[in-house]
């Protein structure tokens, strides 16, 4: 019997012995690989063909890059910092470690089935992942699925070291949509540079490009203009519910903007007129055209302020305000708001938008409003933001206009789920999670063509919310569906296998520390909170 043992003992250590000499080369992955077709991707790539077996992600994995295209080292510094987040690895970016046996390599291509500037491949195989992508940006797109199709957890078993295995496959992949946006309102209640910058990190994960920030209303003005300091001294504090507001200084907006454009993500600054406008007319009653005494506002009600449209000084102030912004910002739009300007005449609100429109071209930028704005006779370059008029957003498209998809009832993020939600409104109604994805923004609109749609964006308002845990419950999990709504083909959209991936996404949202609200329509795989712990005050 002991002899038995001895002998079953010193097959064992023999055993041992050969995977241990089998170790020191590279370690060869054994078990079934994971199909990469059902990684719980969002949102959806075009196409994806799994292969069948993996890439072991480990320390001898080393990252390289194009080294003289623009911006593909920095998206190889990106992908080397989010891989450390989520499994410790430190991996280099273009050499430093000798050890390296297995690369991922993000490669510049012209190849012409890249058509769109965000258009990349991911060719994942056993020794290697290669993206292809024309541009930066594509290389970026390319990283974010990257990180989602490695595991969160490592596989300890197989080797003396973690390893992360990653489905092989290929994955070509293209946006549906060229505008894929979120707005947040910072002016109903302000939000600091830090949570738009946690919000920022979110989006891109999920490959949005643009965030629009509410950055004026009746309630605060939120930006630092230097030719009129009033805006944020008086402007700016306060806000709704009376507390002390705040502002971005030209500074804390130039670096949000560049920590965007480090996520490839626009920033759309909107200063939202000739209504809304109570704070700068509270600075600066001249600007005023509501014939009464303007007075600090933190209530909620809408379309009692309006600017003078009559007035040459309100147009001077104007230019003065586009200008500041514009010049710290890059991207290609300035928002001019226009909705529910209530107390203005017909007539004033035309001159206005018209006006308004020559200001913001002088400055190089490309007007969006919301769709009221087509009341007015807008060039064929503005852009209609349709949130509630079908009719408006229609006409916008007839005059030759693109459009940009926020319809209210499908895509506010600060609608409620049902009637048991802590924050939000329901005026449009209430968007449980997949109500919020099941639309089809491609024939929203009747009779507007998908080359009038520019995108679609969802708006975060925030007179219920004033910090980030609020903002979190509203925008997720929903704004993870209208990424999908933006990113992936129709073909590619269908809610029952949708929901099986949003699931999925809880030890991402987990780790990032983002308080979600876990709908009960979603069987979520593990959650650090519960529904009834969310609900809780
Ligand atoms: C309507 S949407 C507004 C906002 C409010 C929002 C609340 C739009 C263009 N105007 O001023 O914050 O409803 O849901």
């Amino acid at each position: 019997m002991e002899k038995s043992i001895a002998i079953r003992a010193l097959a064992v250590l023999f055993i041992l012995a050969i995977i241990a000499a089998c170790q020191e080369q590279k370690p060869v992955i054994t078990f079934p690989p994971t199909d990469l077709a059902e990684v719980p991707m969002i949102p959806k790539p075009l196409k994806t063909i799994p292969t069948h077996t993996a890439f072991g992600l480990d320390s001898r994995t080393g990252i390289y890059t194009a080294e003289t295209a623009s911006g593909f080292k920095e998206v190889g510094q990106f992908l080397a910092d989010k891989i450390k987040a989520k499994t410790q690895l430190r991996l280099s970016v273009n050499g430093g470690n000798e050890e390296v046996d297995r690369i991922i390599y993000i490669n510049q291509s012209d190849s012409i089935s890249l058509s769109s500037e965000e258009a990349y491949q991911l060719y994942i195989t056993a020794d290697s992942v290669i993206i292809n992508a024309k541009t930066a940006e594509g290389a970026f797109r390319a990283v974010q699925t990257l990180r989602q199709v490695i595991p969160e957890e490592s596989n300890d078993t197989l080797a003396p070291e973690s390893i992360w295995p990653i489905p092989s496959g290929k994955i070509i992949d293209n946006p549906n949509m060229e505008y894929r946006g979120a707005m947040l309102d910072v002016a109903r209640h302000f939000f600091s540079v830090e949570d738009v910058k946690k919000y920022i990190d979110l989006l891109a994960y999920y490959k949005f490009n643009v965030l629009h920030l509410h950055l004026t209303d009746d309630q605060g003005w939120r930006i630092e203009i230097k030719s009129w300091p009033r805006l944020t001294e008086v402007g700016g504090s306060t806000e709704v519910g009376g507390a002390e507001g705040g502002f971005y200084t030209q500074e804390d907006y130039t670096d949000i903007v560049n920590y965007a454009a480090k996520h490839f993500i626009t920033i759309v600054p909107e200063v939202d007129m000739p209504g809304h406008t109570n704070a700068a007319s509270v600075a600066y009653p001249i600007l005023n055209g509501n014939g009464k005494v303007p007075q600090l506002y933190t209530g909620t009600r809408v379309g009692f302020s309006t600017f003078d449209a009559n007035k040459d000084t309100v147009y001077s102030f104007i230019d003065d305000v586009v200008r500041e912004i514009s010049e710290l910002t890059p991207g290609p739009y300035f928002h001019i708001g226009g909705d529910e300007s209530h107390v203005t005449k017909k007539k004033d609100y035309i001159l206005f938008v018209e006006k308004v429109e020559k200001i913001v071209q002088k400055h190089g930028k490309r007007m969006i409003g919301w769709d009221e704005i087509t009341q007015a006779n807008i060039g064929t370059n503005s852009i209609a933001q349709h949130w509630e008029n079908p009719a408006n957003g229609i006409a916008a498209a007839k005059n030759g206009s693109q459009i940009i998809l926020s319809p209210a009832k499908k895509a506010y993020l600060d609608m409620q789920y049902d009637t048991l939600s802590k924050y939000g409104l329901h005026w449009a109604a209430y968007i449980p999670v997949d109500s919020a994805y099941i639309w089809t923004p491609e024939t929203y609109l009747e009779g507007v063509s998908i080359d009038h749609i520019l995108g679609i964006e969802a708006p975060l308002w925030s007179e219920t919310i004033s910090n980030i845990d609020e903002l979190e419950y509203l925008a997720f999990p929903r704004v993870i569906g209208y990424s999908e709504l933006g990113w992936s083909s129709e073909a590619n959209r269908s809610w029952e296998n949708y929901k099986v991936r949003l699931a999925k996404q809880a030890p991402f949202l987990d780790r990032m520390d983002v308080k979600y609200y876990p709908s009960k329509l979603i069987d979520w795989e593990k959650s650090k909170y519960t529904y009834e712990e969310i609900q809780k005050d």
